[in-house]
Parts: structure tokens; C-alpha cells; sequence
């Protein structure tokens, strides 16, 4: 199989993450230019439609264009251990988490288009949309800290594919963007440095140019 990825993105990350936790070995890495828009050219287009990064290309020429579908359909390959839940109930509550997590950070990347000054030049930013985006990730991250439980992770003892999305994405959004959880989301707080302790979690590299103009300003 061949993963279309590049290194430090935040949904190829996710599935980087997950195949540590798998530790699933052998997969082609096929490195997308991200920045010089090879994604969004015919030949990544004919793989991938909506121009995202992860794919994921099965050995028949199949692609999977979503980095959720790409841990599910993985979790169908490599049953063991299990990051997805063991009956129809666990399953749903995973998959109920692992859409709260791309709803919350889809809310998160929009205001980051808004107010980092790293898209200063890309796009017309707007502070009342940064605000509203904002509000909406706070309002969704609130649902997930409700729905993530008591345990050590929102899987349970051990993290799901619902906590890979989650880690991967707070990542991303607190070491580029500095944009932290609200203090009203102690337990996702608990289950980010939890699994900042796990092998998979080591932090990708970000281009150099990016860093220092990521960091969001006041909005
Ligand atoms: N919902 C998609 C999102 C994929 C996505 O937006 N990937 C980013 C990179 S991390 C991307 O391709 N950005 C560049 C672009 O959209 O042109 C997923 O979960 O895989």
C-alpha cells in the first residue's frame, strides 16, 4: 500500500501516529509537495478529488481519501489491538468521538486562516470570523470533554482512533498555531499529556519559515 502524505501536516499525522501505535511497518511513503500545490494538480486529483492530503492507494490502485476512513479501513486489515471497540456500541461511541474531533478542528483550521499571520497575504482575514470559529471549537470541544469519560483516553484504557485524531490535531494547533484547549476541557487536557508520553507522539518537524508565523495573534 502507498500513503500520499507529507511529513508534518496534521492529518497525515494522524495517520504517522497511527501506525506507530500498530505498529504497522512496510507501507510506501509517497511524498506530496504541499507547498509547491502538487495536490491539487490532475495526477494527485485522479487519486484524490477533494485535493486532501492523506491518500491512502490499496495494492489494486483503490484510494481512500479521508484520514478518518484511512484508520478505519486499517483497523479492518490489522484487527490488533484494537483502536476502534469491540462491539456495535463501542464502535458507534468511537466513531461518535472521532467525527467530534473532526468537526472541532475543522472550526480550529478556519480560524487559523483567519488570524495567523502566516496566511496574512493568502487570504482576507477576519477577526468576527476568527472570533465565531473560535466559539465553535470551544463549543464542540466541550461535547467531546463530555463524551471522553473518565479513562485514560476516550477509548478506554488504551487510545482509540477517536484519541489518534484528537492527539494529532491538538498537536499541531498548540505547537504551530499556539492555540491551546479552553481550561474548560480538563480531561482532554489529561488525555493529550497521557499520550504526549507514548513512543508514536514524538513531534514532526515544521519548515522553518512556518514557525515563526504560525502563532495566532489577538482576534
Ligand atoms: N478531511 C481531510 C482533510 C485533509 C486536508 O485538508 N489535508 C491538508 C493537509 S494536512 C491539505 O491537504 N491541505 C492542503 C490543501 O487543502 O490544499 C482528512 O481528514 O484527510
Amino acid at each position: 500500500m502507498k500513503l500520499y502524505q507529507f511529513s508534518w501536516g496534521i492529518y497525515p499525522r494522524r495517520v504517522h501516529v497511527y501506525l506507530k501505535e500498530k505498529k504497522i511497518t512496510g507501507m510506501e511513503m509517497i511524498e506530496i509537495d504541499v507547498i509547491g500545490q502538487e495536490n491539487r494538480k490532475p495526477g494527485y486529483l485522479e487519486k484524490n478529488p477533494t485535493g486532501g492530503i492523506p491518500t491512502l492507494e490499496t495494492e489494486d490502485g483503490f484510494t481512500i481519501c479521508q484520514s478518518s476512513s484511512i484508520m478505519q479501513y486499517l483497523e479492518d486489515l490489522y484487527p490488533a489491538p484494537d483502536m476502534r471497540g469491540s462491539t456495535p456500541e463501542a464502535r458507534a461511541r468511537t466513531h461518535d468521538q472521532l467525527m467530534l474531533v473532526n468537526e472541532a478542528y475543522n472550526f480550529a483550521g478556519i480560524c487559523t486562516f483567519h488570524a495567523s499571520p502566516l496566511f496574512s497575504k493568502m487570504r482576507l482575514q477576519n477577526d468576527e470570523v476568527a472570533r465565531g470559529m473560535h466559539s465553535e471549537y470551544v463549543r464542540v470541544l466541550g461535547s467531546l470533554e463530555t463524551m471522553a469519560g473518565e479513562r485514560p483516553y476516550m477509548g478506554g484504557e488504551t487510545p482509540s482512533i477517536a484519541d489518534v485524531a484528537f492527539f494529532a490535531s491538538e498537536q499541531f494547533m498548540r505547537d504551530l498555531y499556539q492555540l491551546e484547549l479552553p481550561a474548560t476541557c480538563a480531561r482532554l487536557e489529561a488525555i493529550y499529556h497521557r499520550f504526549l508520553l507514548r513512543p508514536s507522539a514524538a513531534p514532526a518537524a515544521y519548515p522553518k519559515f512556518i514557525v515563526p508565523l504560525a502563532p495566532l495573534r489577538a482576534f
